[in-house]
């Protein structure tokens, strides 16, 4: 948001040099923040220069102007007393797209009113804003699940998605990028509607469809099936609820009846994310390379 009226940034210029044996200063630095997970590309070859992917990362976008050389620097035996100088140095100028994809284990695609946010409330530190109408939410939001001392992941909540999101209806489709560096997504689904009328297995499908639209390979991303505001149904009807959801949407994935509001189930539900994210961590590890000169030994290497 910072970054969407005031596009132009410049450092200051570097001084001329000087006469008095002075040279001209340096310009100052400016320093742009930017939150993890930005991509700077460069707007002219659609070339991706850096991903800010660790905190505190520093890098260099533009080199700014030396100052210029004072008289000292042309004084010689044959020019003891030099009256010239030069200018400063011009900086380099670029011309950048900033684009963000948050960086989240577990993202959370659904209709609006599904029970995201609230989801997400639930189960981790995200305060994001949850009410009865659509469209509550327009930002991602970021939570941190913490599952023990040591373990934790990241889950992220965006808006609500409905049919015709492709075309522009609702808020439209592009904030599912920030699903794309997710490794799972958890389709969030109201199975107790408050309007009679509407299908939640048309709903389910619709959002399946626009995610296809959107990107194949989120659509290929493992996603599972959470069906929330179980709350909501008479105890005696859950079991047949889901049965019945589950074949007409034709899904043989995992399903996990929830409620966010009363947090049932969403303790199973955060263990068997956390389960998932380590197993695909452990499998991404790399093979550990023995230093040949250090095999065998109980040295343990460089
Ligand atoms: N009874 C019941 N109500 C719920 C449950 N989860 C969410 N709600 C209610 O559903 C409404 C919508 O919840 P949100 O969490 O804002 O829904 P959302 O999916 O984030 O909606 P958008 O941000 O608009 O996409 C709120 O009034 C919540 O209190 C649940 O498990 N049971
Ligand atoms: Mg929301």
């Amino acid at each position: 948001m910072d970054y969407r009226f005031s596009r132009r940034h410049e450092a200051g210029r570097g001084e001329h040099g000087m006469g008095s044996d002075m040279f001209g200063h340096a310009g100052h630095d400016i320093t742009l923040k930017m939150p993890v997970g930005t991509i700077v590309t460069d707007a002219e070859t659609g070339q991706v220069l850096y991903e800010l992917l660790v905190p505190g990362e520093k890098i260099l976008i533009a080199k700014g102007g030396d100052g210029g050389f004072g008289n000292m620097r042309f004084k010689s035996s044959i020019n003891r007393a030099p009256r010239q100088k030069t200018p400063g140095w011009p900086g380099e100028k670029k011309n950048l797209k900033l684009e963000l994809k948050v960086l989240a284990d577990v993202g959370l695609l659904g209709m609006p009113n599904a029970g995201k946010s609230t989801l997400i409330a639930a189960v981790s530190n995200a305060r994001p804003k949850i009410a009865d109408y659509p469209f509550t939410t327009l930002h991602p939001n970021l939570g941190v699940v913490r599952v023990g001392p040591e373990q934790s992941f990241v889950i992220a909540d965006v808006p609500g998605l409905i049919e015709g999101a492709a075309e522009g209806a609702g808020l439209g489709h592009q904030f599912l990028r920030h699903l794309q560096r997710t490794r799972l997504l958890l389709h969030v689904v109201d199975i107790a509607p408050f309007d009679d009328n509407v299908d939640p297995v048309a709903q389910a499908k619709a959002i399946v469809a626009e995610l296809k639209k959107y990107d194949q390979s989120l659509y290929e991303k493992p996603r599972w099936l959470v069906l929330n505001k179980l709350d909501m149904v008479a105890a005696d009807e859950r079991a047949a609820r889901v049965k019945d959801f589950v074949k007409r949407f034709k899904y043989k994935g995992p399903v996990f009846e929830i409620s966010a509001l009363t947090r049932e189930g969403c303790e199973h539900l955060v263990q068997a994310i956390y389960q998932h994210i380590r197993a695909q961590q452990v499998a991404e590890q790399p093979p550990v390379d023995v230093d040949p000169r250090f095999a065998g030994s109980d040295n343990p290497g460089p």
